[in-house]
């Protein structure tokens, strides 16, 4: 009898604990992602990116290197440009983390600039960096991140998902201030795209009429300046991009359509387009589309005080200013005698210069130059 309750009682405090230990290996492959073999989660671990401006030679780190720091999971969501929701439960360590093993951290740097196998790059600029975590990530869901998207994929919480670069190979650190964005004239898109040669190119498969940002520069700026390294593009959302003089000048601006203008080209990844451009700075000229900035900035009375466009482009200071029309018109204004002075499309879509003092207005005006600038 009393053997029986005991052999009783061992069986149950045998099935207890195996359903104990069950209940453990469950819950530890739940929170640990998939069941994976030491080799299935080392698949990447010979992936290398390179870290470039931490001093006078590149770093090479591979996966396995990433493995060897203190790393972090989050879960993160973010939106694509298509208003679709990109979602990753990312692990890897934060940028902050692989800094830290060169003696450097994130705010040290004005910009820093991703790049990926397929040609996608993107600049973040400093607010962004200093205000999230970016996680330089190499297990998605605790796998290894597979295809298109890894071996290592950047997550940057609470920030649009064109900052979360797959594919990631390189990471460029920029010390340099932004220059560039005190232009000393200003070209308007409006006027100026239509004199150039308009050109059929493929864009994801379809034709689409552009001019070359190469000729646009080439006439309207300083295609020869060599202390240009980047371009900085404003689009009517708000959204603002950093791109290299070398990507800017090799592509294209599409000029008639839904979107237009469009920063674009048949070699441009596609999350490199920029729709309904309302600014270009390069180097010390600025580019406006009148149209586009005429609809973000006030609908209303379809005009725009010259003042208003003056800090749309950044302080383009001067004491007196240059008007020129398409036409070869040539108007000069001391800023302080056109307090009203506007600008404005005509119904025929022509950019015009009102000065606001009962003078005659410059229709077809293509660009503002500043004179005199302020010391
Ligand atoms: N390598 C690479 N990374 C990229 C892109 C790309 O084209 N190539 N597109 C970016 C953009 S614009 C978006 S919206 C997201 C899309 O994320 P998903 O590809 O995971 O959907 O990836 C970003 N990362
Ligand atoms: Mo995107």
């Amino acid at each position: 009898m009393h053997e029986k309750i005991s052999r009783k009682k061992r069986a149950v405090s045998a099935l207890l604990a195996a359903s104990f230990l069950f209940a453990a290996v469950f819950a530890f492959s739940a929170c640990g992602g998939p069941d994976l073999t030491e080799e299935e989660l080392a698949v990447n671990d010979d992936a290398v990116i390179t870290l470039h401006g931490l001093g006078e030679e590149d770093i090479e780190l591979s996966v396995a290197d990433l493995k060897k720091l203190d790393s972090v999971t989050e879960k993160a969501e973010a939106n694509r440009s298509n208003g679709e929701v990109v979602s990753v439960d990312a692990t890897g360590p934060l940028l902050d983390t692989i800094l830290e093993q060169y003696g450097a951290e994130k705010s040290d740097f004005n910009t820093i600039r991703f790049y990926a196998e397929d040609g996608y790059s993107i600049a973040m600029p400093s607010d962004i960096i200093e205000n999230s975590d970016i996680i330089v990530s190499y297990y998605d869901g605790g796998a290894p991140i597979t295809d298109e998207n890894g071996p290592v994929r950047v997550v940057v919480t609470g920030q649009r998902a064109m900052y979360w670069v797959r594919m990631l190979t390189r990471i460029d650190f920029e010390t340099g201030t932004s220059s560039a964005m005190t232009p000393s004239s200003l070209i308007l898109l409006d006027s100026a795209l239509p004199q150039l040669t308009e050109q059929n190119i493929t864009v994801n498969g379809g034709q689409v009429q552009a001019v070359s940002t190469y000729d646009l520069i080439s006439a309207y700026g300083d295609i020869d300046d060599n202390t240009i390294w980047n371009a900085y593009l404003k689009a009517a959302d708000g959204l603002s991009k950093n791109e290299t003089k070398q990507n800017f000048i090799k592509s294209y601006i599409r000029t008639s359509g839904e979107g237009a203008p469009e920063f674009t080209g048949p070699d441009l990844p596609e999350g490199m387009t920029v729709r309904d451009l309302v600014t270009i700075h390069y180097g010390d000229t600025a580019f406006l589309s009148l149209n586009r900035y005429l609809q973000s900035a006030d609908e209303q009375s379809g005009k725009a005080l010259f003042s208003d466009v003056l800090k749309e482009i950044g302080s383009m200071t001067s004491d007196v200013y240059l008007f020129t029309g398409s036409d070869g018109t040539e108007v000069q204004y001391t800023y302080d005698d056109i307090p009203q002075a506007s600008v404005f499309l005509d119904s025929a879509g022509n950019a015009v210069f009102d000065p606001g003092n009962g003078d005659e207005a410059v229709t077809g005006l293509l660009s503002i130059e500043a004179v005199t600038r302020e010391a």
